[in-house]
Parts: C-alpha cells; structure tokens; sequence
C-alpha cells in the first residue's frame, strides 16, 4: 500500500498486477507450499478466455515467492483458457496437476500436467500430458458446463476418483470419474450428487473432517471416525455452500444430512464476499487449510486505474464443529507472526450509545480480537419466526439503527470523525422458545464517501448461546480486505472496502454500542501487523 495505491494488502496475497481470480492446486511438496491461481497476464479484468495457471511459492504460507505462471494457453484444447482444478500427489514425490481446458469453440476438457523436472524444488515447468484432454464432454455432458476437476483421492480399491463439476437441465452436479492410472477415466453413469436446488458446480470440493480429533484428515485416508464436507461454488450467485454428510469409499456412495436447499439457511463458508474456495491436506501440520477468491467490490473502471483485481483470503484452517452441524475456520497460525505492537485492556465497559477509540494501532493493518460479555439478556428483542435471511436482517438494521442487545462490535477502517467506517457487529434476539438468536453483519452502507462501489450488507446467524459464553470476534484488516470470524470461528463475513479518508495512518479503530443495554469488553487486543514478504524470484536471489 502507498499512497497511489492505497488499496494494495500488506497480508494478503496478491500479484504484482493483472487479475486473479480462483486459487487452484494448493500443495505442500518438499517443504514448499504452492499456490496456483487463474490469472490474466494480460489485464487487471477478468477476460476468461486468457486464464493461465499463476504460480507462487511459500515456505510458511505467510511470505511468497511469485514465479512465472505454470500453464499457459498454448495447445488446441485449452487455446482459450486453462481454467481451474486441482493438483493430487501420487505419491508424496508425485504431484499432478488436472485443470481444465477451454478450446476455440469453448468446449471444456480436463487435462494432466505433471512437473518437468522433480529435482527444481520450486516446480517451475510443467509438462502437459501427450494423452490430453483425458475427459472430454460426451454423451449428455454440455461441453461449457463441465469443469474444475478435484484433487483426486484414492479408494480401497486402488482406484482414483475425482469430482467435475457440471449442470444438467438447469441444475448443479458432479460426476465421479475413477481411474487406475490417472490417464484413462470412466464416468459412473449417475452423478456422484446432484441437486434441483442449485445451478452450475464451479470449483466442486469433497474431503474428510474428523469427528473425534482436532486434525485435519487426508483426501484419501480411510479413516472411520470421519464425515465428509462436498462444497460447490454457485455460478451467478458467487457464494460457497458445503453439506456435511457420509461417505462410502466401497460404494462411493454419499449420504447426505440434509440436500442444498437453495435459501439463506444453506451453509457457507464465508457469507460475504469468498469464492470458488479450495481446501488442502498440509501433511507436516495436520490440518486441512482452505483457500478462497475474494473479488473487488470497486466498478470495472476502478480495477483498471488500479492496475489489479482479485485478493486470496488469509489461509483458513478448518475443522469439524463439536456438534457436528457446522465447519469453523480460523486463520491459519503462521499469520501470528506478522502481529507487531500490542494494545489491549480488560473489563470496559460500553456504555448503550458509546464508541471507545482503540489507539496507538495502524488501523489499517491490523488483527483484533474482542470478547463481549452480556451481563443480562432479558431485555433483548422478540425474534420475528419470518426472519429466515441474516443478510436481509442486516441490511434493514445497519450499525445505526439502535437496538437494544446491540448492535456492538468494531468500528473499522473509520476515519477520524467516522464519516467513514465499517461496522462488523452483533445483535442479539430472544426466541419464542426462550432461546437466543445472535445475528452477525458486516455493514459498509458507509464504508467509502465515493457512491459507486457495492456496499452490499452481509450478514449471518452465529450459532452462540449467550448466556454461556462470551461473544467474541476476531477481524483481519488489510487497507481494502476486512475479514471477521465470529464465535471463534462458527460464522466468517469477509468485505472488501474502498475508503478515500480512511486510509494509510488516518484509519482509525472503535469498540462501538449502539443498543440500549451497556456490554462489557471482557478482553480486547489489537495488533499492528507488518507487512509479508511478496517478492518475485528474481528479487528473492537478489536478496540471498
Ligand atoms: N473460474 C474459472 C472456472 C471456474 C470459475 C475460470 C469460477 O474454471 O468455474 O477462470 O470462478
């Protein structure tokens, strides 16, 4: 970030220039982690039909390397485009890539590329395979909804499976292709999972989460006490949504709790801005880290002056909830090595109608966590049983629309007088039942003096009791990217911000209550956070 630039991150990944788009075939090989991406080397917009496979490297997912970018679009099938996929390790020397290919005509392939030289311990090249495309759009398959090949996983019968995405009649699927050799595939002839209630499967994910352990769980492990994850990024809704259900590797059969249902109660990973979403097995730590696209919320034109689009949001580790109903994700713990200068304080009160300046902290990078404590819910609000969309709640009460057990939260990246913030806060509601409901929002109606941005309000039902525990938050602020776990983890809101006085040193940070009833900040701790090291190869040998 400068001042030409004030939206550039200091932590999150991001590219010299030019757009990036979905993050594809993350890995650790060697220890060395990889992080492909789409990217257009061309241009800072999304023009699909020049989609290369961006590379990086990173010995701690924190600080990267950028390399020339691993596939290029240079054979018939995939001349207009190597689109997303995955990368599996066929061994823990072996790693692959399979992506999918767009031809001139836009049909959509998937293809093998493996690494050319094993011995490079960056995995420079890439060689795509004399056998491509390998499956190809026959039979009923429309050949431009068919793509974003998983990372394979192999079952008890030595055979590899792999998930693509595709839409028959108007509704999202997978197909489940197996295969003993990785170059000849067969589709089974029903999908893997269909659903009426969903269009097209971009991005398909499915992987193990363990029941009984706080480890992650390889793709292909065959362990009992595991339940599955499928998630599918929604074509022209831009959201990711996971079912949780049970998988057989014998039948390769999944059985589901429940289906996608196609309204704001599906679960999903981030319900702001967070898409086309990956997730990887990181052998060494145990823990299966997931990576997802955060676009620009900025006009096209803005992009351009810019020079860039498109951000990584901060590597989440993710694990099963003790309930089993639900993931949680929390930034991975390597990213606490960025945090610099400490200011905290315990037991404030805030008082209904009051802000509290945290100071001392570049507020416009920076990590906060905050715990609230409610000392007595019983004047909270009547829940109305039709209030079903967290989103549509949030944006009806923004942060100015007092209430009574809220709203509270930060105020971020707000300027000096808070002509300009952001608000990340709760509200808290009383059921019918005599239960509570805590909704989360993210509300940036007043992020930017400038008008033409998407200011859109997010929101999220937080699945907290709060007469038991604390309510707690925990936000990422990096000059245009604001990232919020609630809960500890049980419900992610990521927003990106374009302030125009906001920026650089003049960013400031609040507690805020806008309820009648006082909250108390049981701990607060904020963070300065330095910036990462993004350095291209060359720069990197320069320094060494
Ligand atoms: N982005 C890729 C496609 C994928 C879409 C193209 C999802 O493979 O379906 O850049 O954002």
């Amino acid at each position: 970030p400068s001042l030409e630039q004030p939206y550039r991150t200091a932590f999150h990944f991001q590219p010299p220039k030019n757009w990036m788009g979905d993050p594809n075939g993350l890995m650790y090989h060697n220890g060395i982690y990889h992080l492909f991406y789409q990217y257009n080397p061309y241009s800072p917009t999304g023009s699909f039909f020049n989609m290369t496979w961006g590379h990086s490297v990173s010995y701690d997912l924190v600080n990267w390397i950028h390399l020339e970018p691993a596939l290029n679009t240079d054979k018939p099938y995939d001349a207009k485009g190597c689109w997303s996929g995955s990368t599996t390790l066929l061994s823990e020397e072996n790693p692959v890539i399979l992506y999918t290919g767009v031809d001139n005509e836009g049909i959509q392939t998937q293809n093998l590329a493996w690494p050319k030289n094993l011995s490079d311990p960056f995995l420079r090249e890439w060689v795509k395979s004399p056998q491509n495309p390998l499956m190809s759009p026959i039979d009923d398959i429309d050949p431009e909804y068919f793509r974003d090949p998983t990372t394979a996983w192999k079952g008890p019968d030595g055979k590899w499976r792999v998930l693509v995405g595709n839409q028959m009649n108007g509704h999202g699927q997978a197909f489940l292709y197996t295969s003993e050799d990785f170059v000849r595939w067969t589709r089974s002839k029903n999908p893997f999972y269909s659903s009426n209630n969903t269009l097209m499967w971009e991005c398909p994910d499915f992987y193990p989460v363990s029941i009984n352990s706080k480890y992650g769980v390889d793709t292909s492990s065959q362990e009992k006490f595991t339940r599955h994850v499928l998630k599918a990024s929604i074509n022209l809704i831009f959201h990711d949504y996971y079912i949780l259900g049970n998988y057989s590797a014998e039948t390769d059969h999944f059985s589901v709790d429940t289906d996608f249902k196609g309204d704001a109660s599906d679960l999903r990973y981030d319900y702001g801005k967070f898409y086309a979403s990956k997730t990887f097995f990181d052998s060494p730590k145990k823990r299966r880290v997931l990576w997802g696209w955060v676009n620009e919320s900025d006009t096209v034109s803005g992009d351009i002056k810019k020079g860039w689009s498109g951000l990584q949001a901060i590597p989440r580790s993710i694990l099963l909830s003790e309930n089993q109903k639900q993931l949680i994700q929390w930034p991975i713990k390597e990213i606490e090595k960025l945090r610099k200068k400490k200011v905290s304080f315990t037991d404030k009160e805030l008082k209904g109608g009051s802000v509290l300046r945290v100071p001392d902290i570049t507020a416009s990078q920076a990590d906060v966590e905050v715990s609230f404590d409610l000392r007595s819910l019983t004047e909270a609000e009547l829940m109305d049983t039709s209030w079903n969309d967290p989103q549509l709640l949030c944006s009806q009460n923004t942060a100015s629309v007092r209430g009574k057990v809220g709203p509270f939260g930060l105020l971020v990246s707000a300027s000096m007088g808070l002509k300009e913030q952001t608000a990340v806060f709760f509200r808290v509601f009383r059921s019918s039942h005599g239960k509570h409901v805590v909704l989360m929002c993210t509300d940036q109606s007043r992020s930017s003096l400038r008008k033409v941005l998407d200011k859109t309000t997010y929101g999220a039902f937080m699945d907290v009791d709060p007469i038991h525990e604390k309510i707690s938050l925990r936000t990422l602020i990096d000059h245009s990217i604001i990232e919020s776990f609630g809960g500890e983890g049980r419900s992610c809101i990521t927003a990106r911000v374009y302030p125009e006085l906001a920026i650089g040193d003049e960013a400031e940070l609040y507690a805020f209550n806008n309820g009648t009833l006082d909250v108390y900040i049981s701990s607060l701790n904020a963070w300065s956070m330095k910036k990462a090291h993004l350095v291209s190869a060359k720069e990197e040998a320069s320094q060494q």
